[in-house]
């Protein structure tokens, strides 16, 4: 990976090399910590980074439910990320907070081990690859099920629960393919192993709802909204296997991912076997709007530095991420 000048952690600048961790840290026996994925990107207006307080929000309410209580608060830690961006000077990255449970305590009771927060970031790359993002990646359904919520916690951020990504990702490499699609219980499509999964078919975007077994992405969220506020009918129900061998289109949103487009699963061309024509457009929609380019999503975007100078009347100049 890019190593960066300096990582936040537990409320203080330490050099990368030195943000380390006791080996008897809990969350590191036990999985007992949530994180964030979080992207920052050169706009006209400066770094900024989306939707910044949808993900700390995320972040509080993984926390919660696995009853961890932040040491620090939203705009505690936002005000960090944004000194974290201008002091690694990269205003391109992928920024990951994570909390979780330190070291101090031993055993299941997870509830008197200290809680721990950090911050890093760094300049990464294309997720699923330049030429997957390009021209459309292979994916597999897994033989994992999608952790359903009578054992764990779908809708959380949860380090543990990527257990389940990680084995449904490493059955998809060895077998040759870019990406796992995870089923739930029934059978239905829940996501990729760290995507949010839509189907095109007759122009309609479907996609799984919030209540399936999925983190319910941001990028989801706001693919949703563009996808709509194009004109786009965007459904929200289950998903059958066979409807996805079947779809014209299928892509997956994420942080790290981004929009990818999919272009075979279980050896199924989709479609024509390359990216759909509604995938490209709301690929390029969308990147116009992570890149500050589409005044219409400014609010999105939470602004780190104000280098410029001060603007004109009436001009819209975003200061903190929305709604
Ligand atoms: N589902 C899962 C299981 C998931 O991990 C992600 C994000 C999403 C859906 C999309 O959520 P959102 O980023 O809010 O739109 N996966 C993160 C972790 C990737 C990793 O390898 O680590 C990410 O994209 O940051």
């Amino acid at each position: 990976m890019i190593e960066t000048e300096v990582i936040w952690h537990n409320g203080e600048f330490v050099a990368w090399a030195d943000a380390k961790v006791h080996v008897l840290t809990h969350g590191l026996h036990y999985g007992t910590g949530v994180f964030e994925g979080i992207r920052c990107y050169e706009t006209q207006h400066g770094p900024a980074i989306f939707r910044h307080l949808d993900h700390l929000d995320r972040l509080e309410r993984s926390a919660k439910l696995y009853y961890m209580e932040l040491p620090y608060s939203i705009e505690q830690l936002r005000a960090a990320t944004h000194e974290l961006v201008l002091r690694n000077a990269v205003s391109s990255c992928y920024i990951r907070p994570i909390a979780f449970r330190g070291y101090g305590q031993m055993g299941l009771n997870p509830l008197d081990a200290p809680i721990e927060v950090s911050i890093a970031l760094w300049p990464w790359g294309t997720y699923l690859g330049e030429e997957g993002t390009r021209n459309g990646i292979r994916a597999k359904v897994s033989s994992w099920e999608r952790i359903s919520p009578r054992s764990l916690i779908p809708a959380a951020k949860a380090s543990g629960q990527y257990l389940n990504s990680v084995l449904a990702k490493i059955e998809s490499v060895k077998a040759g393919y870019d990406e796992a699609i995870l089923l739930d219980a029934h059978g239905h499509i829940c996501e990729g192993s760290g995507e949010n999964i839509y189907t095109v078919r007759d122009g309609v975007i479907v996609t799984p709802p919030q209540t399936a077994s999925i983190l319910d992405g941001i990028n989801r969220r706001s693919v949703v909204q563009i996808a709509r506020d194009l004109g786009y009918a965007v459904i929200e129900r289950d998903i059958t296997r066979a409807e996805l061998y079947l779809a014209d289109e299928v892509f997956l949103t994420g942080t790290a991912a981004e929009l990818v487009p999919v272009r075979e699963v279980d050896d199924h061309a989709i479609g024509s076997g390359g990216p759909g024509e509604i995938t490209r457009v709301l690929q390029d929609a969308f990147q116009e709007v992570l890149y500050g380019r589409n005044e219409r999503y400014l609010e999105w975007l939470d602004v780190v530095a104000t280098p410029q100078p001060p603007a004109a009347a009436g001009e819209a100049v975003p200061q903190r991420a929305g709604a």
